[in-house]
């Protein structure tokens, strides 16, 4: 095992930063995570963020996620993970948060002296002290610009795979410039969170990635290059603070010799792009082609497909570069009412027990008997339903007040996956086969709806940090890349890797009274939506 190859993903997102090593067998070999709030309390971040007074800003220091570098660092040599064996890192982000380098950060990195804390040394760096983070929604007025300026919600979504989008990091740029101009023109580099954490591993700006680049109403997702009338919209000069925009496996360096001193690793270690939480969740979930697509189901439920022709949608969910595969997509679509709303009917209609409301499963058929509900205990993301309640309709498309428990418990699952199953047809995705992870996936009753609807099969397998370890796939699938001096195919690197355990099979019959059922669904929640 001594000559045992190993590649390292780091995940620096919201609350914390992690750490997964893996071996060339996709065995993880050693762990660690450290929180913000707990870990590094001087930052006196709630969840790794600071929420401002305006109920709307959203930001986190940066100076945070260096710290935080140093830390996780010290306790993996103390820990005596073997750094030494790795020959590829590469990362996750938080998606859409902005990090502003000012003149001088660039000599900081390339100069980086072991002898001294990343702290230390990059405490000048920021031109802006606060960075913006996905949870920021302070932006609706430079979104409505960006909507003006390029045709419309829609040709924002056909351009740069979503509509403008407050967390996006184009509007949170417009903001800052239109705020403060002079931090603006005090900046030499814009990064995301992702390329900034590469940049502290190889000591210079490292590049934005495709996929992590899709999350900024920026970049045209065909091209993958920059849409100079976006960026001319949020800030001048944009295109030269961003730089080039690479794919995801490109190698963006060598670790610099920072790292090689001071915490052991080999001075060929190389550093693959890094990329975001949900990119690098997609492959850490290892969808690998056009089909596969994966539904995780917490407290907010949410759907990865990997996509081989995107149509993107001002309306529904987001189109990314898909970080495994340059030329294809990825789609994310994103549910508030998860598991805490089926929870709420199985509370109300099972009394608190999933045996029981899996006993009154059994009393109704596939398709309710074409009773139909919509349980919009939080405001929903997908479609858009501000108000908040419970709506049911009978066979005849007439609202009624309540449903039989066992109408109940089918109607929240039905209507969950006729909603997944319709918003995904919209942009592009067409599953073959569907990962189920998360909590509620260990639910018989909730896989075997969501097989039925979808007429594919289910595996399911839990993959906590997926991200991490979705990074170190990358760091694998990049370094493979380099090797062989060309592209290989991701599904190339992952093979031998354990498969995932099929749960269930559709049902033929049921999945056609399904397809019958769509259109009357879609009709009923076009009503919801127009209040
Ligand atoms: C995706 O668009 C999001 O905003 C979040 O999932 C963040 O990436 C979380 F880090």
């Amino acid at each position: 095992m001594s000559d045992e190859r190993l590649f390292l993903g780091l995940d620096s997102s919201t609350q914390g930063l992690k750490a997964a090593l893996i071996n060339s067998s996709f065995e993880v070999v050693y762990t660690s995570a450290l929180n913000f709030d707990t870990d590094l309390p001087e930052f006196k971040t709630d969840g790794g963020a600071h929420h401002h007074e305006d109920g709307l800003t959203v930001t986190s220091p940066p100076i945070m996620w260096v710290a935080a570098m140093d830390k996780l660092f010290d306790r993996m040599k103390a820990e005596k993970a073997p750094l030494g064996k790795v020959v590829a890192i590469s990362g996750s982000g938080q998606q859409h948060g902005s990090v502003w380098l000012r003149d001088g950060a660039r000599d900081a990195l390339r100069g980086l002296d072991p002898a001294k804390s990343l702290r230390e040394q990059m405490a000048e760096a920021f031109s802006v002290a606060d960075s913006p983070i996905w949870m920021d929604s302070s932006t609706t007025e430079q979104c409505l610009m960006l909507e003006e300026k390029l045709g419309g919600p829609q040709k924002v979504a056909d351009l740069t795979g979503s509509r403008a989008y407050e967390r996006f990091t184009g509007n949170q740029i417009a903001k800052i410039h239109q705020a403060s101009p002079d931090k603006y023109k005090e900046t030499q580099c814009i990064s995301l969170v992702s390329s900034f954490i590469a940049s502290m591993l190889v000591g210079d700006y490292a590049p934005i990635d495709a996929s992590d680049g899709s999350g900024m109403n920026l970049m045209n997702i065909r091209t993958k290059k920059w849409v100079q009338e976006a960026l001319d919209c949020c800030a001048p000069d944009l295109a030269f603070k961003l730089g080039d925009v690479v794919p995801s496996h490109t190698p963006v360096g060598k670790l610099h010799a920072y790292y090689t001193g001071k915490h052991g690793f080999d001075s060929s270690c190389i550093v693959i792009a890094f990329s975001g939480d949900n990119p690098n969740s997609l492959a850490g979930l290892r969808l690998q082609k056009a089909g596969d697509i994966a539904i995780s189901l917490g407290t907010s439920d949410t759907v990865f497909g990997f996509l081989a022709e995107p149509t993107p949608s001002e309306s529904e969910g987001h189109i990314f570069a898909n970080p495994v595969a340059p030329d294809a997509y990825m789609a994310l679509v994103c549910y508030k009412n998860g598991s805490l709303t089926r929870e709420h009917v199985r509370d109300q209609s099972a009394n608190g027990s999933w045996e029981e409301y899996r006993n009154l499963m059994t009393k109704t058929k596939p398709g309710n008997g074409g009773s139909i509900g919509f349980y919009i205990k939080e405001p929903e993301i997908t479609p858009p339903i501000l108000k908040t309640g419970m709506f049911r309709f009978d066979q005849s498309g007439k609202p009624v007040d309540s449903f039989a428990p066992e109408v109940e418990v089918r109607a929240v699952l039905e209507g969950q996956f006729l909603s997944m199953r319709s918003h995904c047809g919209n942009i592009g995705i067409k599953p073959a086969s569907i990962l189920a992870t998360g909590g509620a996936s260990v639910n018989e009753a909730v896989v075997r709806v969501m097989s039925d609807v979808f007429g594919v099969p289910v595996f399911v397998g839990d993959q906590p940090d997926s991200a991490a370890l979705g990074s170190a796939y990358r760091a694998l699938h990049g370094w493979r890349c380099v090797v062989e001096e060309s592209f290989v195919p991701f599904a190339e690197t992952m093979s031998g890797a354990p498969e995932f355990k099929k749960a269930v099979d559709p049902d033929k019959s049921a999945h056609s009274v399904y397809n019958g059922m769509l259109a009357k669904y879609a009709e009923l929640e076009k009503k919801i939506v127009a209040g």
